[in-house]
């Protein structure tokens, strides 16, 4: 236990440097905000702004905003505005802090930070406000990914899952995990240290038991994050085809702009085109791609092998098929192509004439979650479609909503923590193995550090430094 005197030194120690930042957007906007923070962030902004009813600003208490003018150090009014203090360590990065709201745009603002420089401070660098919260304890590592996650969130749906990592749901639930397996740990390496009591079948079969519960828990956690990974990301939708289907229109009918080259020449779409879509709240990327085809143009032939490529990483394919047209060999490929990802047949050309039968091209395909017949260039059956891929996409959803409804599962969205878990999970079943192949008790043990490892990567107590710095660098600058 560390005494409560240390803990403040510790925190007074990690005070840094002095470091600014303009933490709003670049650009054209009403109100402009210069952070700073670190040792002498308050005697920085006491230089640099004069309160309009006067008196010191180092007086000012904490969270009480003032009003008054940015000056440089000859004393010129630089800008108007409003400055706010904050202790440490009751600060977002637990030092002492300021924050000046100043005119926005992109010279204002500029011109604020700049002072701020000439007055002592450095320029922060991307991510170094929130490293430095992480650094001083305030938040653990988790917590502070979630602020990227939730700044970058697209939709409403990725913003929750982000605030709810941000107050610390997912480090919680890890942090019991790896008390559950600190409890094993010890009570493996007690039979290391007393062989004749502990050491008994029985014994081991109730340890091998609870070290089983507890990978169920990691695992339950893994399939969590494929929502979460759609909902950060999008899911990856890949529409394909032969060539001269209608990929490219219905591309453009789903985003509802021309935004894919439409003609009637077979061939036209000779890369990937990506775009992302909301349906229903759930972010998806689409991806238009060049139709399926043996050919001996090499620019098509470069198309087609990235439409292939791309469907590797599909979690739903659109296969579209022409109606007027009816199947061919090339369809049957395409199908092959496809392989036993989910796929929604889209029979396209409804206004030409129904040739095709639902079961002869619902046959083709290894793992059909439905058929939709329609006209993508008059937009007929184009809601349908999109009812299905929410459906779809709602179906794989409700599967981790009930996880986290029963068992409050938080929902993982991070690569980094998927790799941390699935680390997590295959150590602890290497240990589970080696308990039924009656492995000495310090071989199991040495999976079990390894697997408290991994898991402590998640919250950063055991986390490499150079992926510390690495997490932070994809920071936004302000942050
Ligand atoms: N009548 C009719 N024509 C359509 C429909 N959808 C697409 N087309 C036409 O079919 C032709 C090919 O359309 P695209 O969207 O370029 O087809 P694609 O599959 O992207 O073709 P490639 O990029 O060459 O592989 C164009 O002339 C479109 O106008 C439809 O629903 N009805
Ligand atoms: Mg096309």
């Amino acid at each position: 236990m560390v005494p409560d005197f240390c803990v403040q030194e510790v925190i007074c120690q990690v005070q840094g440097d002095t470091i600014a930042a303009i933490a709003t957007p670049l650009g054209t906007g009403g109100i402009g905000i210069v952070r700073i923070s670190g040792v002498e962030a308050i005697s920085v902004a006491a230089a640099v702004f004069r309160p309009a009813r006067g008196g010191a600003v180092e007086n000012t208490a904490g969270y009480r905003v003032r009003y008054g003018h940015v000056i440089d150090h000859n004393g010129a009014v630089i800008d108007e505005a409003l400055l706010l203090l904050m202790r440490q360590p009751r600060s977002y990065t637990g030092e002492d802090s300021a924050e000046i709201s100043c005119h926005g745009g992109l010279v204002a603002v500029r011109r604020v930070l700049e002072t701020v420089l000439a007055a002592g401070a450095r320029l922060a660098k991307p991510g170094e406000f929130t490293q430095r919260a992480f650094l001083n304890g305030r938040i653990d590592l988790a917590q502070a990914e979630a602020v990227v996650d939730l700044v970058r969130a697209g939709t409403e749906r990725s913003a929750q899952v982000a605030m709810q990592q941000l107050h610390g749901e997912l480090s919680r639930h890890i942090a019991q995990l790896r008390e559950a397996l600190i409890g094993l740990v010890a009570r493996f390496e007690a039979m290391l240290d007393f062989p004749e009591e502990e050491e008994t079948a029985g014994n081991m079969r109730a340890l091998g038991d609870s070290l089983s519960t507890l990978r169920c828990q990691v695992e339950a956690l893994l399939e969590s994050a494929r929502t979460g990974r759609i909902l950060r990301e999008g899911l990856k939708v890949v529409i394909a085809g032969k060539p001269n289907v209608g990929k490219s229109s219905l591309m453009n009918a789903l985003l509802r702009q021309n935004r894919a080259i439409v003609t009637d020449i077979p061939g036209t779409t000779r890369d990937l085109l990506e775009e992302s879509i909301n349906v229903s709240g759930i972010p998806m990327v689409l991806l238009d791609t060049a139709g399926i085809n043996e050919t001996d143009d090499p620019v098509e032939r470069i198309g087609v092998q990235r439409s292939r490529e791309s469907l590797l990483a599909a979690e739903l394919v659109l296969f579209v098929v022409d109606d007027a047209l009816g199947l061919d060999q090339r369809d049957t490929e395409v199908a092959e192509a496809i392989g036993a990802r989910p796929t929604l047949v889209v029979i396209n050309k409804l206004d030409l004439g129904r040739r095709l039968v639902d079961d002869t091209v619902k046959d083709l395909v290894v793992k059909p979650i439905g058929i939709v017949r329609v006209a993508a260039k008059n937009g007929q059956g184009l809601d349908r479609l999109r009812n299905m891929i929410a459906g779809f996409v709602e179906q794989g959803l409700q599967i981790s909503q009930r996880f986290e409804v029963t068992d409050e599962r938080p929902i993982v969205s991070n690569v980094r923590h998927v790799d941390a878990l699935r680390g997590t999970s295959d150590f602890l079943q290497a240990a589970l193995a080696g308990i039924q192949n009656g492995m000495p008790v310090d071989l199991i043990l040495i999976d079990l550090y390894h697997a408290l490892d991994r898991l402590g990567e998640i919250s950063g107590e055991t986390v490499r430094e150079d992926i510390i710095d690495r997490i932070f660098a994809d920071f936004c600058l302000g942050k």
